[in-house]
């Protein structure tokens, strides 16, 4: 056993009949909460307690050991920096020091296997910056002082995804998502310590960084072919990233190779590669609000009383995004069913969609209730679609507020492209386009852009799920499932909230009310740029 400073003895607390007296003084011993559970804490103190160890309830200066499980260093010592101002002393073991000492009878030796990865910090070792471990309990901050840093990580974040890689890729966003929420500029890698989610792959990258003012390996992905394919061909709609590989791998890296090779594209991605220009085109907030008015007149021709909401990233105040994203429900359960074709008719008849896919919400007819608990596909009427916006219903829908708001209301003329343009005389139905194509050929300008467009439907009992799980950004939606399952025990989908303690959903008619039930303080859309 290890020679531990001298303490005063605190007599334990919770000295109950059935354990032992304190055989070890020196010893006071605290089972962190988190990611082990109530109940597993409350069984080891217990089983701790019989054999004679001071198992200590809340955490107080003089606890010696902190026992935890699954977690790293770094998440322990922001829990008890968050305890105890300027840190503990306390050694931060492993739960596997815990089960030996139970089965020896006694405290026994700590090997570095027990030792939490991170060492313990010394009076020298003062904590910089602290930042709550997860996502949803930031608030995202105006101004990134690491742009430096979080570019170089969510660029090999982008590279993970686009292999396939997803753990490396949330990795990676994790890593950005704390550097983004600091106050000031990170110069040393001293000023990391006791930070969450860095992970040894993106303290290399920052390292790197700080030393030589680029990270090498980022640069070199930027260059590298394949990324640069990977770009090019999941630019394409319908495109993913295991499509891109094949044909990487088939010798294709750009347009041009994918078009004469005769591979066979499926609807899609000939709307997807007709249009490429226009959807790699970022949406100005401006042409979201244009293509809402659309949809709300859709909505409310098809069915009165029913609502929508503009969700995704222009819902957390984004200026531009790669596509628009729209909640639509009623407020009586129920009468949404088959509100989506009906929307989808509308909206095709007025000649607004270039194209469109509907998946069936397969959630109506599964028997197992919504939001299963493993589950977190989303089972929504959804509409993929690509929208024709034309420069006649920009000017129709101009709104003066948001004209004066941000100047982006003054609609410019997009860069000619005469790519779009053949399809424009290819498309062109009724007299009216045949005038636009003519004006837009004299013009050199074209006068409708493609934009990606998609519309979910829910039913009004899960709105406020659907609300939360389809603002994004989807770190953020990631940590707030990652919070429910670890520190509550919950599963949240777009659906639904699940207690799995209790074995109850929660019910919710608002986001405020959802957070409330995750023990979270409310993070406003604004806020929750992760
Ligand atoms: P952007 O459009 O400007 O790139 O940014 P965004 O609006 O934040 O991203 P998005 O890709 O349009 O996705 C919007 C949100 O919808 C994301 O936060 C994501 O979590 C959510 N989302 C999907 N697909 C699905 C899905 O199948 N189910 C659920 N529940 N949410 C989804 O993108
Ligand atoms: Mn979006």
């Amino acid at each position: 056993m290890v020679p531990l400073k001298r303490r005063k003895v605190v007599p334990s607390r919770v000295g109950s009949a059935g354990t032992e007296p304190n055989k070890f003084p020196q010893v006071i011993l605290f089972l962190l909460e988190r990611k082990m559970g109530a109940s597993r804490r409350a069984f080891l103190s217990q089983l701790g307690r019989k054999k004679g160890f001071q198992v200590e309830e809340l955490f107080s200066e003089s606890v010696t050991h902190v026992i935890s499980e699954n977690n790293c260093g770094a998440e322990v010592r922001t829990w008890l920096d968050s305890q105890v101002r300027g840190g503990t002393p306390a050694h931060l073991l492993d739960i596997s020091w815990y089960t030996e000492s139970m089965k020896a009878g006694h405290p026994v030796e700590i090997l570095d296997r027990h030792k939490l990865q991170e060492q313990q910090t010394s009076q020298a070792e003062v904590v910089v910056f602290s930042v709550p471990s997860y996502a949803c309990q930031r608030r995202s901050t105006l101004e990134n002082h690491n742009a430096v840093l979080t570019d170089a990580l969510a660029l090999l974040a982008e590279n993970a995804e686009l292999s396939e890689e997803e753990g490396r890729g949330v990795a990676f966003r994790r890593a950005a998502a704390v550097l983004k929420a600091l106050p000031r500029p990170v110069t040393s890698m001293t000023e990391l310590r006791g930070l969450p989610c860095l992970g040894d792959h993106s303290l290399r990258v920052i390292k790197d960084i700080l030393e030589n003012g680029a990270s090498s390996e980022a640069e070199s992905t930027k260059q590298s072919e394949r990324y640069k394919a990977l770009k090019v061909l999941t630019g394409i709609f319908g495109v993913g990233a295991k499509t891109a590989d094949r044909w990487i791998r088939e010798g294709i890296l750009g347009l041009q190779q994918l078009q004469e090779s005769g591979q066979t594209l499926n609807r899609a991605q000939q709307a997807g590669l007709e249009h490429y220009d226009d959807l790699n085109q970022p949406v100005t907030k401006a042409d979201a609000d244009v293509i809402s008015e659309i949809v709300e007149r859709a909505v409310v021709s098809v069915l009165p009383g029913a609502q929508m909401t503009l969700i995704g990233g222009f819902r957390r105040g984004k200026q531009s995004g790669h596509d628009v994203d729209f909640l639509i429900t009623h407020p009586e359960e129920g009468r949404e069913v088959g509100l989506m074709p009906k929307v989808v008719s509308w909206l095709e008849s007025q000649g607004f969609l270039l194209y469109q896919k509907t998946t069936r919400n397969s959630y109506l007819e599964s028997k197992d209730g919504p939001g299963r608990p493993s589950s977190n596909m989303d089972r929504f009427e959804r509409c993929f679609s690509i929208f024709k916006l034309t420069e006649k219903e920009r000017r129709r829908t101009k709104h003066p507020e948001t004209a004066t708001e941000n100047g982006l209301r003054t609609v410019s003329t997009p860069e000619p492209d005469p790519h779009s343009r053949v399809q424009i005389s290819e498309r062109s139905r009724c007299e009216d386009e045949e005038l636009e194509v003519d004006q837009t050929k004299q013009a050199g300008h074209k006068l409708w852009r493609a934009v990606r467009v998609d519309l979910v439907v829910s039913p009004i009992s899960q709105f406020a799920f659907a609300l939360l799980g389809w603002t994004g950004s989807k770190l953020f939606e990631r940590e707030l499932r990652r919070w429910a399952g670890h520190e509550r025990n919950m599963s949240l989908s777009s659906h639904a909230l699940y207690d799995n303690k209790q074995r109850i959903y929660l019910r919710a008619t608002s986001e405020e009310e959802i957070f409330a039930h995750l023990g979270l303080e409310f993070i406003p859309p604004s806020e929750r740029n992760a």
